[in-house]
């Protein structure tokens, strides 16, 4: 039993879609809390107008009836209002009339740090749109309503999920971020950071080392790096492990198999140790500048500045979110596989019968 997911959706298209299957039945959904969540991805200083357009609210079309999910495959939208603008630029089938709108002109000019290039060479795009439409950070949104449902599953037995932002432009003071941000704007350009999600009421025992694809650090990571824009991943202590001696770098397992430190962001062996698991990502600055890098003109080969476009100054805020909903998928996924179960009651009689085996408590 695991759980699974597929999105689909164009930034500027119709909507965005995800389905999750694997959930057990019986599981409540609360339609305000998952809008809550993506909500908090809109939100941030430095975000581009396109946020205050959209109203990314969750549409619900399969799995629900009477919000308690019924086993079967859980079926979302999100809307992009900002669609209306690019109508006949976006839409599906040939446009009839005449182009109005945007994106009704074939972009040539790739971002250095976008997928722009790379994807419109690998696809054979001659309009690079065909490429930064799937490969843009929109697409979060529908991964964020999925991690909003693991959340939803893993609070049932007792685990919570919570990222947070570390870093903005180099910036570690919280009240230096907003001064960061308006400098960057000011000059053109743009800013990364870190975020650190901490997952807190995890039992010892989600993933598994038999195989490197079932580590629990392993799919965090890929959860993580998973996300646009994202470079770096660390889990615990991470980079700084390797500068320091084994007698520093280990938790020491003391009364209850209770570590006073927690170095290893509660996973050893790929395995979680009962300790809350920690996940930092590194998010490097977006690539659309309005002071645009040099590129070259696919269409004439001639050099030419970057595609310059209505976007983001720095989206930190908003990974905290996407992150957040990263490792609340993982561990959500972990969760199934450990203790499976058709109907929610299973799956949290599972949980329980566990925690009495084992000689840990929350
Ligand atoms: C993005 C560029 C901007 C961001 C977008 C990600 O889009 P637009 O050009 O439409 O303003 O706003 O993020 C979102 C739309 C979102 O909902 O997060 C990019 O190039 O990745």
């Amino acid at each position: 039993m695991t759980l699974e997911l597929v999105t689909a959706g164009e930034s500027h298209g119709p909507a965005l879609v995800a389905i999750v299957t694997g959930l057990p039945a019986g599981l409540r959904l609360d339609r305000d809390t998952i809008d809550a969540d993506l909500r908090r991805r809109r939100e941030g200083y430095g975000r581009s107008p396109r946020q205050r357009l959209e109203q990314d609210e969750v549409e619900v079309l399969a799995g629900l009836r009477h919000g308690s999910t019924l086993g079967s495959p859980l079926a979302l939208v999100i809307r992009n209002v900002d669609h209306e603008s690019w109508a006949w630029g976006m839409s599906p089938w040939p446009p009839s009339g005449e182009p109005e709108g945007k994106g009704t002109s074939p972009v040539t000019l790739p971002r250095p740090g976008h997928a722009d290039l790379a994807g419109a060479l690998k696809y054979g795009h001659d309009d690079v749109r065909n490429a930064l439409e799937r490969a843009s950070a929109r697409q979060t949104a529908a991964h964020v309503a999925a991690g909003a449902v693991a959340k939803a599953l893993l609070a049932e037995i007792g685990i919570s999920v919570q990222g947070l932002v570390l870093e903005i432009g180099g910036t570690t003071a919280e009240d230096g971020w907003k001064e960061a941000t308006d400098a960057a704007r000011s000059d053109r350009d743009t800013l990364g950071g870190v975020v650190e999600v901490v997952a807190g009421g995890v039992p010892p025992g989600l993933g598994s080392y038999a195989e490197k694809g079932d580590r629990l650090d392993a799919r965090l990571a890929a959860g993580l790096m998973g996300i646009q824009a994202v470079k770096g991943v660390e889990i615990g202590d991470g980079f700084a492990l390797a500068r320091s001696r084994g007698s520093e770098a280990h938790d020491e397992i003391g009364q209850g198999l209770r570590r006073e430190t927690n170095r290893a962001g509660g996973i050893e062996g790929g395995v979680t140790n009962g300790e809350p698991v920690v996940a930092r990502a590194a998010m490097k600055p977006l690539p659309t500048l309005m002071q645009p890098l040099r590129s070259v003109d696919l269409a004439s080969g001639e050099p030419a500045p970057a595609l310059v476009e209505r976007s983001d100054v720095q989206a930190v805020e908003a990974l905290a979110v996407v992150a957040e909903a990263a490792v609340a998928w993982e561990l959500a996924r972990a969760a199934r596989e450990k203790f499976g179960g058709d109907a929610l009651v299973d799956f949290v009689g599972a949980h329980r019968a566990y925690l009495e085996r084992i000689a840990w408590a929350p």
